[in-house]
C-alpha cells in the first residue's frame, strides 16, 4: 500500500547554498595550503641548523674523556687521575681544564682539540677560521649565516657522579635568528674503575 514516490529536482536556493558551502570550504583549504607554501623555506633553515648541531655534537662526543691525558701510556689502565708510578696511575697530569690547552685549536694540525673539555666555549664566530668548517679548517661558504657554540659542563647523570659525566650543549643560531640547542652526555671512559 505504498504511495508513489514523487521526484523533485534541486531548487535554485539549494544550489546557491551548495556553492556557498563548497566555496567556504575550498577557501579554508587554500588558506592552509598558501600558509604552508609561504613558510616552506623555514623548515629548510631549521633542518640545516639541526644538521650542523648534530654533526658538531657527534664530533665532541667522540673525543676522549679519560682519567689521564689521551696520549698517556697508562690511559687505558689508570684507575684515577692521580699521577704516579705504575699502570694504575697517570704518567703525566691529565687535561682537566674546561678549556683548550695553550696553542690548541679545533683546526690546528699539530695541536688540535684532543679532549671533550677542549670544546667548552668554542664558537664558530670567534674561531679562526670563522664559520661552519670541518676539522681541517675547510669552511662551507653557503653556511656563512650560521653560528655554532659549544658549552661543556660537569653533570651528574643517571647515577654517574658529576666528576665522571659531561653535559655537552651545542647551540646553532640560524640566518633567520632561529636558535636550536642540542645536548648530549659523555661519560668518562675508565675500564678499570
Ligand atoms: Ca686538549
Ligand atoms: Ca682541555
Amino acid at each position: 500500500m505504498s504511495r508513489p514516490f514523487r521526484q523533485r529536482g534541486i531548487s535554485l536556493i539549494e544550489t546557491i547554498l551548495f556553492m556557498v558551502i563548497v566555496g567556504v570550504a575550498v577557501g579554508g583549504v587554500m588558506g592552509v595550503f598558501m600558509a604552508t607554501t609561504r613558510s616552506s623555506a623555514d623548515p629548510l633553515v631549521r633542518k640545516q641548523a639541526l644538521a650542523i648541531a648534530e654533526s658538531l655534537l657527534e664530533e665532541v662526543r667522540l673525543m676522549p674523556f679519560t682519567f689521564c691525558d689521551p696520549d698517556d701510556p697508562n690511559v687505558s689502565t689508570a684507575t684515577s687521575a692521580v699521577v704516579g708510578v705504575g699502570p694504575t696511575f697517570c704518567a703525566v697530569a691529565a687535561e682537566t681544564a674546561m678549556a683548550p690547552e695553550a696553542g690548541e685549536t679545533r683546526y690546528s694540525a699539530a695541536t688540535p682539540f684532543d679532549n671533550v673539555n677542549d670544546y667548552n666555549g668554542f664558537d664558530t664566530a670567534t674561531a679562526v677560521p670563522a664559520g661552519i668548517c670541518d676539522i681541517s679548517g675547510a669552511c662551507i661558504a653557503a653556511l656563512a649565516g650560521y653560528r655554532a657554540q659549544v658549552a661543556v659542563a660537569a653533570t651528574a647523570f643517571n647515577g654517574i657522579p658529576a666528576a665522571d659525566a659531561l653535559l655537552i650543549t651545542v647551540t646553532v643560531i640560524a640566518t633567520n635568528g632561529e636558535t636550536i640547542s642540542l645536548s648530549g652526555v659523555r661519560t668518562r671512559y675508565a675500564p678499570n674503575l
